[in-house]
Formats: structure tokens, C-alpha cells, sequence
């Protein structure tokens, strides 16, 4: 079957890529994903200047998932930029660049100095990281997130996506939507973790991660509702050139398929990337493909979006 996507004009071969923070930290952690039979590659969010991130413990497996309190370790913008322009140059293109500035200001420079560099390929912002301490989720702030877009689209005039946290209200996707569907957005990237949940280690009866008291946004299986939720939702409600990428709770091909359905046209693997590793790709791809031959899809455009209510 084809599982061809294209964003743009930028190709995906298969739509599973991975998810910002999760074995991508590193160029050698790119290259293994690049090297693998994932769609494309996703780099961790970037702040300006490199990172070390929280103290350790700070991610921990669950029965159904994860929790993390990475505070966003990376080696820095520079880094990032500096490998997806290389990549470009080898003639790859199916990369997204993250980036996570620390405050508004902070993400303006960033896109100003991806738009004076030579990179072409998807950017995609977080406005929904939960493990800074001190610093909310802007995507909860929904004039900040206005305000931002109104900013960056003075001068940006790349591919643009935006990673958001998950919504529980259908009123904040009314919302949302109305304010993202005033700018050129290339697509829209639900779910981040649910973020400052809590688990508890029965015999010490403490937290589990040592930032900010043991809250830590949670990803995985306990996830995918709320990140099926949420891709119906704006798939509802953004105009149609909004892309979605679906990321939350996937290990399985039945979970792309699932997600594809919602509306999503690229997914992402996040927490069951990690104890897997880059064979998840080939494993989770080759179950979709499985799925579409037992009914009949050829292509995802033949499904995609398509759930049916009862
Ligand atoms: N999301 C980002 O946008 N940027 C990050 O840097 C980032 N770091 C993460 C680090 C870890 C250890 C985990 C588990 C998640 C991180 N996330 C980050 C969120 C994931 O990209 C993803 O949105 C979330 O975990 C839900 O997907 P999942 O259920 O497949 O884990």
C-alpha cells in the first residue's frame, strides 16, 4: 500500500515519525532514526543555549506509560539548526526542527534565525512544554499564543507547525481554532504529555521523580483517548490546510490507524520509542499496513479523517 504524505511539498515515505524528547537528543540519535524505516525525524526542542535539564530521577516507565520531568536538556539552537540544514544538504527533507524557547522573546529569535538560515523544512514550535519549573504552558495562555503568531508571522514565511498541549473543553478548541485559523499555519501537533500528573511508589510511599515534587507530564497508553480527542477536534474545526499531526499513546499499528482516522496526517511515537527503539518503526508501520490490506485502504487519504459517529 502507499503510505505516502506530503506536507507542503515535503515528503514523508511512511507518515510514523518520532516525538520531540525521546531518543533524538543527539545528532547520533538522529542518524539512527534517519537510518531506520521511520517516515522522518523529529529533533528535541531546542532553547537557545544548551541545557542540562532537571535532576535525576526524572523520567520514569508506568503500567500504561510515563512520566517526565525532563526540563528540556538539549545541546542548544545552533546545534539543531546545524543538522537539519545538513541533512537538507544530503537531500533529506522529512525533518521537523523543535524548538522550545523559554519565553516569547526567546522563540522570536530562534524563528528569525532559522528565516535567515538556509532551512526549508518544517519548524515546529512547543508552546506545551510542562517541566520548566516557574514557566506555564503558553498553550494554555491563549493570548500569549495569539500574540506570538501575530509576532512571528511578520516576518517568518517558513513551514510553521505548533506543538500544543491536550484540551479538555470543547470550548477552548472553538477557541483555539478561531485564533489559529487567521495565520498560515502548516499543521497543528496535539498531544505534548498531559501535563503535572502524579504516581506514587507504593513501598516508600513517595513520588516517583525527584523535579518539582514528583509532577511530570505523563505520555503512553494512558494518553491516547485525549490525543484522539483532541486531533477529532481541531480536524472539526481548523481550515483544511491546517495539517494535523497526531502524537499520544501510540505503539501499535492500530493506534495510527486510530489516530489517522481522527484526522491526523503524520503521527509521532514518544514514550514506547524509548524502551523499543528505532525497530518500533518497521514493527508499528508493517501493523498499519496489515490493517489498511484487511480493508481494502491503499492509500491513508482513503481513511484519513474519516471516523464515523453512531
Ligand atoms: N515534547 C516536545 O514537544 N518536546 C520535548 O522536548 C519533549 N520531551 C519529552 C521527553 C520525554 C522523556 C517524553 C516521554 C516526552 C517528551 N515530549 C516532548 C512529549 C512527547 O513528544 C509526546 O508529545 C508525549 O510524550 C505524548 O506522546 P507518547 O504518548 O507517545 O509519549
Amino acid at each position: 500500500s502507499n503510505l505516502q504524505v506530503s506536507i507542503n511539498d515535503i515528503n514523508f515515505n511512511n507518515p510514523v515519525l518520532n516525538a520531540a524528547g525521546v531518543r533524538c537528543q543527539s545528532t547520533t540519535e538522529l542518524d539512527a532514526i534517519l537510518a531506520s524505516t521511520a517516515g522522518g525525524a523529529v529533533t528535541k526542542s531546542a532553547t537557545l543555549q544548551p541545557r542540562n535539564g532537571n535532576e535525576t530521577p526524572r523520567m520514569q516507565s508506568l503500567p500504561f506509560g510515563s512520566i517526565n520531568s525532563m526540563g528540556l536538556p538539549n545541546y542548544g539552537f545552533d546545534y539543531y539548526l546545524d543538522y537539519v540544514i545538513n541533512q537538507q544538504i544530503a537531500g533529506n527533507q522529512n525533518l521537523i526542527l523543535s524548538i522550545a524557547g523559554l519565553s516569547i522573546a526567546e522563540n522570536l529569535t530562534m524563528l528569525r534565525q532559522i528565516q535567515a538560515s538556509d532551512y526549508q523544512g518544517l519548524v515546529e514550535l512547543n508552546l506545551s512544554c510542562p517541566n520548566v519549573a516557574g514557566k506555564s504552558q503558553v498553550g494554555y495562555d491563549f493570548e500569549a499564543v495569539a500574540d506570538i503568531l501575530a509576532a512571528a508571522f511578520t516576518f517568518f514565511d517558513g513551514h510553521l507547525g505548533l506543538k500544543l498541549p491536550p484540551y479538555f473543553d470543547l470550548n477552548q478548541f472553538d477557541e483555539l481554532s478561531a485564533i489559529l485559523n487567521q495565520y498560515p499555519l502548516t499543521y497543528v501537533n496535539s498531544i505534548n504529555s498531559i501535563g503535572n500528573g502524579l504516581a506514587v511508589d507504593l513501598d516508600t510511599e513517595t513520588v516517583v521523580i525527584k523535579p518539582k515534587a514528583g509532577f511530570g507530564g505523563i505520555g503512553g497508553d494512558y494518553v491516547k483517548p485525549t490525543a484522539l480527542a483532541n486531533i477529532r477536534a481541531f480536524r472539526l474545526r481548523l481550515n483544511p490546510a491546517i495539517k494535523i499531526i497526531g502524537t499520544g499513546g501510540i505503539s501499535s499499528g492500530q493506534d495510527v490507524f486510530e489516530h489517522i482516522l481522527c484526522g491526523a496526517d503524520l503521527v509521532q511515537i514518544g514514550t514506547a520509542f524509548g524502551p523499543e527503539g528505532t525497530p518500533i518503526f518497521e514493527r508499528v508501520t508493517d501493523e498499519l499496513e496489515t490493517i489498511m490490506v484487511a480493508k481494502g485502504y491503499r492509500s491513508l487519504a482513503d481513511f484519513r479523517g474519516k471516523l464515523k459517529i453512531i
